[in-house]
């Protein structure tokens, strides 16, 4: 009995202290995911753009759908940049997101403060709030990429 609880509390914090990459089967998966997350949410906030442009009609409840996806999507990106998966596969990240994580992580908690409030935003159903919203986290994607993506 003596040994169980060392060796639970040692099970534990290994769970805990797990690299991101353990998530992963492999290493292109990492990539994979990463770039999965943010397809899927460039997808929906090009909707939005559609509406905040004037390409398609403003609808609240349709911006509502779409800002929501986007600011679930936001959450998950960063996990697959883990570590040791800077070069691996067709990727255009930068070696700076492994170097600067601190700078890096500050990046991906704006964007995802920035898509909450484009959910607000949308709520109002009012075309120049969402205007606004959308202008902002727009400007919180490019930061990042000038940063942090090779062309
Ligand atoms: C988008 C999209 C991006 C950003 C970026 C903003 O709609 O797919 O990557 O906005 O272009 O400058």
């Amino acid at each position: 009995m003596k040994l169980f609880a060392p060796l639970a509390i040692a099970a534990l914090a290994a769970a805990v202290a797990s690299p991101a990459s353990a998530q992963f089967q492999k290493p292109e998966d990492a990539v994979k995911y990463r770039q999965s997350a943010l397809f899927v949410m460039a997808q929906h906030f090009g909707r939005i753009g559609a509406m905040a442009n004037g390409r398609v009609p403003f609808d609240a409840k349709v911006a509502t759908e779409n800002a929501e996806i986007v600011a679930d999507m936001a959450k998950l990106p960063w996990a697959g940049f883990a570590p040791g998966t800077d070069k691996v596969g067709n990727t255009k990240a930068k070696g700076e997101i492994w170097t600067e994580q601190a700078k890096f992580k500050e990046s991906a908690d704006k964007l995802q403060a920035e898509s909450v409030k484009l959910v607000a935003a949308a709520k109002t159903n009012n075309l120049d709030n969402l205007k606004a919203a959308f202008q902002s986290t727009a400007g919180t994607c490019k930061a990042c990429h000038d940063a942090y993506r090779n062309q």
